[in-house]
């Protein structure tokens, strides 16, 4: 069998997982759009229909999410993040601006801080279609962001709006007792067990890991709830 990351186990399956669970997942827009903010001129949102632009692009890896678990083989397709960003993104930058980090937003207004380094790297996508069917719901519908080298809550779902930014948002990061406890790694690479922003990835494992059984069981609440 093959090496997982440090500290990851591996699950059957693929669950449904985040802090969102109690919600059902946000409904799908008619016209999903990509709509972009901060250090860009004014354009119409992207639609997604405008993705076809982009050469497809198929990868397949293994999810890992923060609290421990990781999904084997999910076979991802959609267009590669940095391809959206040489057509979408870098015509409309205001000049003589250097961008360091991108906020990926989901339609449950989730979002997370990317440094660009990051969401350039060759493996990451804007995916579609996950296991030879379109992603669904539970998933990311219409879209999100597979980042297989960074742990699973830099890779957003239901992606909706990205903001360019050219420093550190700080208005992004979570000042609440709980972000402050949860303060994930502004990297967050799977391999170099960047977990948290403080504490070593190793001293943390079994904090998190003991947050799979409350999530996973909130989970299936909100899916009977709902
Ligand atoms: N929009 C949105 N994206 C999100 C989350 C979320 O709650 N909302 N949770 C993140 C976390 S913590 C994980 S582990 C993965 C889970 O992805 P999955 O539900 O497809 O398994 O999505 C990430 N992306
Ligand atoms: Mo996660």
């Amino acid at each position: 069998m093959k090496k997982l990351p440090p500290g990851q186990r591996r699950i059957d399956g693929f669950p449904r997982f985040g802090t969102h669970l109690h919600r059902p997942p946000p409904p799908m827009p008619e016209d999903p759009v990509i709509a972009l903010s901060g250090a860009v001129r004014r354009r119409p949102p992207v639609r997604l229909e405008e993705l076809s632009r982009l050469p497809r692009r198929e990868i397949v890896a293994d999810f890992h999410c923060v609290a421990g678990w990781t999904a084997t083989d999910l076979h991802w397709e959609g267009v590669r993040f940095a391809d959206f960003y040489r057509l979408f993104v870098q015509p409309v930058l205001e000049p003589d601006t250097t961008i360091t980090h991108l906020a990926f937003e989901g339609l449950d207004e989730v979002a997370s801080v990317v440094e660009l380094r990051d969401a350039l790297t060759d493996d990451v996508l804007l995916a579609d279609r996950l296991n030879g069917r379109p992603l669904g719901g539970d998933h990311g519908a219409p879209v999100r962001l597979v980042s297989p080298g960074q742990y699973g809550y830099m890779n957003i779902k239901h992606l909706c709006l990205i903001e360019v930014c050219s420093t550190l948002p700080v208005h992004r990061l979570g000042t609440g007792i709980v972000e402050r406890l949860i303060e994930g790694h502004p990297r967050a690479r799977v391999w170099h067990e960047e977990r948290h922003a403080r504490i070593a990835g190793r001293l943390v494992r079994p904090f998190y890991r003991a947050l799979i059984r409350p999530i996973r069981y909130l989970s299936s609440k909100g899916a009977r709830d709902s």
